[in-house]
This record gives structure tokens, sequence and C-alpha cells, in this order.
């Protein structure tokens, strides 16, 4: 696939409103500190019955981010069993699926949002497309969005010449980070992310839904999870 063709395809993904398209190599992608980090061979097999199989001799991945603003909460409330963000990003994953095929002959897959499920370590694969930075809230940072994004993405077939990664965008460089003592469990507090105390906060959050502005067919108050977003809120980034 040519230059041209990874232009089209980054073109028809952000022909979606707010969306931003990306490539990566898809060998990049699983030498990427999060594979490092976490041993996936051991887990992949305790899941191997929800794990869906890749496209065989897959080469690229297209990266969607999808803008994630502070006036649309509800994207991420979760509510039987999934999020209305990540509804659309499937949505939008698959309709770039079938455009390929129709339009390049080229097969590719939308790939889950879980890892355990068959996705990939989304952070890593946007930050090596260039979608934006790690920050010290151990989010990506795009340039223009801050840490408001949701990320997914497409598994390729064929060769797709990847996007670089970002140069001299390094927001935390001269920042109070703010993000540090944003945390109700201080998971950031000394300096990096504690996953542990992430997950008291998110647990409380599980416990204590709200309610949405609307009821359900029965007419009983209809309750979500609305996940903690300090980190994300603190960041100065995308906030004007
Ligand atoms: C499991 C998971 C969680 C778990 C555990 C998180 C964790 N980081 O361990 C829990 C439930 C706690 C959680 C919490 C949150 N999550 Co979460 N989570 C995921 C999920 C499914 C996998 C993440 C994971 O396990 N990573 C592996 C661990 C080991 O890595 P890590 O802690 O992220 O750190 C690695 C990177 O920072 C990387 N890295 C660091 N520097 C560099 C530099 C380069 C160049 C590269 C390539 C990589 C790299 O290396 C580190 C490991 O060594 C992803 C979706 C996905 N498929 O990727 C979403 C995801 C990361 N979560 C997301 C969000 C928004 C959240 C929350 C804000 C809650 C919420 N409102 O949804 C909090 C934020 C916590 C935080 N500050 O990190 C978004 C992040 C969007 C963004 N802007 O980055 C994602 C991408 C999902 C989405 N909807 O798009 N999450």
């Amino acid at each position: 696939m040519s230059d041209q063709n990874a232009k089209e395809l980054i073109a028809e993904a952000e022909k979606w409103e707010g969306i931003q398209g990306r490539i990566a190599d898809i060998a990049d992608v699983l030498n990427s500190p999060s594979y490092q980090t976490v041993s996936t061979e051991s887990w992949r097999d305790e899941h191997a019955e929800q794990t869906i199989q890749w496209l065989h001799n897959a080469r690229s991945l297209l990266i969607l981010a999808m803008h994630h603003p502070k006036e649309k909460p509800e994207l991420d409330w979760f509510d039987r069993g999934n999020t209305s963000g990540n509804r659309w990003l499937t949505k939008i994953s698959k309709a770039l699926v079938e455009w390929l095929d129709d339009t390049h002959g080229i097969k590719a897959q939308a790939l889950p949002y879980q890892v355990e499920k068959g996705g990939v370590y989304l952070k890593d694969a946007a930050c090596l497309a260039g979608l934006g930075v790690i920050g010290k809230n151990n989010l990506l940072i795009h340039p223009e969005w801050g840490p408001h994004v949701r990320l997914r993405s497409v598994l390729i077939q064929d060769y797709l010449p990847p996007s670089r990664p970002l140069e001299n965008f390094n927001p935390c460089s001269r920042c109070a980070m703010p993000c540090r003592k944003a945390c109700p469990e201080n998971a950031l507090a000394q300096g990096r992310f504690h996953r542990p105390s992430c997950m008291l906060q998110l647990e409380s959050d599980r416990t204590n839904k709200i309610e949405r502005n609307k009821d359900d067919a029965e007419g009983s108050p209809h309750l979500v999870t609305a996940w903690c977003r300090r980190c994300e809120f603190a960041c100065p980034v995308g906030t004007y």
C-alpha cells in the first residue's frame, strides 16, 4: 500500500467529526514499553476463549483518537456493559474496515478495546503513531485536545508507511503538574502511576453510580457509572 493510500485512509477516518487517525507499525507496538512491562503471554492463555484471532500477517494499525470534551461526560458513562464513546468508536472502526475493502481490496479488522480480548495497548500505539505523548498523569496528551481523547485501533493486513512520533512536544516539562495532586487516592503522588490506588477510586465509582437524566422503560431512575477523570481534568493542555 502506498503513501497515497495511507493518506487517503487517514483522510477517510478524519471525515468523522472529532476523530484523528494515524498509522503505527505492529512490530513497533508489540515491542513498546507496556508490552515490556506486562507479560501478555500468560494472561493471553488465561483469556484464550474470549480473545479474537488477528488477521494473518497483519502489518499495520490505524490508531483512532476521539476528542472527548468536558461538555460530553456521557461519552464515558458505563452503562449496560459499555460506554457510548466506545460504541461510537466501534461504529467508526467497522465503517473504515468496510471502506478499506471496498475501495482498496485490503482486509482489515476492528480490534476490541480490551487487551485481553485481542486489543492492543492503545496509549503506546497512539504515542508511536504521533497522536500525542505520554504525560505525567500517565495519559496520552494530544497537542490540541490534551488528555481528553479516547483511543481505538484497526488492524490492517497490508503494510502502510507508519506516521511519525511527535517531536518537540513536551507539555509536562514546564508544568507544575497539578495532576499529581488531583487524585483522591494519590495514585500519582510518588511521581509514577500506582495502579492499585487508581483501582480503589474506580471501584468506588462503580459502587456509587450516578443518576442519568432519563428514566428507564419501567420509570425507574437510570443509573450509570461515571469513572473518575480528575487526573485528566487537572491537565492544563487542551482546556482552551
Ligand atoms: C486496564 C486499563 C485501566 C486500568 C489500569 C490502568 C493502567 N494504566 O494500568 C484502570 C481501570 C485503573 C484504568 C484507569 C484509567 N483509565 Co484506563 N485503560 C486501561 C486499558 C484497557 C489498558 C491499559 C493498560 O493496562 N496499560 C498497561 C500498563 C502497564 O501501562 P500503563 O500504566 O498505561 O503505562 C505504560 C505507558 O505509560 C507506557 N509509556 C510510558 N512512556 C512511554 C513513552 C513511549 C514513547 C511509549 C510508546 C509508551 C510509553 O509505558 C508504561 C508501561 O511501562 C486502556 C485501553 C487499552 N486497550 O490500552 C485504557 C485507557 C488507557 N484508559 C483510559 C482512561 C481515560 C482511564 C481513566 C482516566 C479512567 C476513565 N475515566 O476512563 C483512568 C486513568 C488512570 C491513569 N492516569 O493512568 C484511556 C486513556 C486515554 C488517554 N488520553 O490516555 C484508555 C486508552 C481507554 C480509552 N477509553 O481510550 N484504566
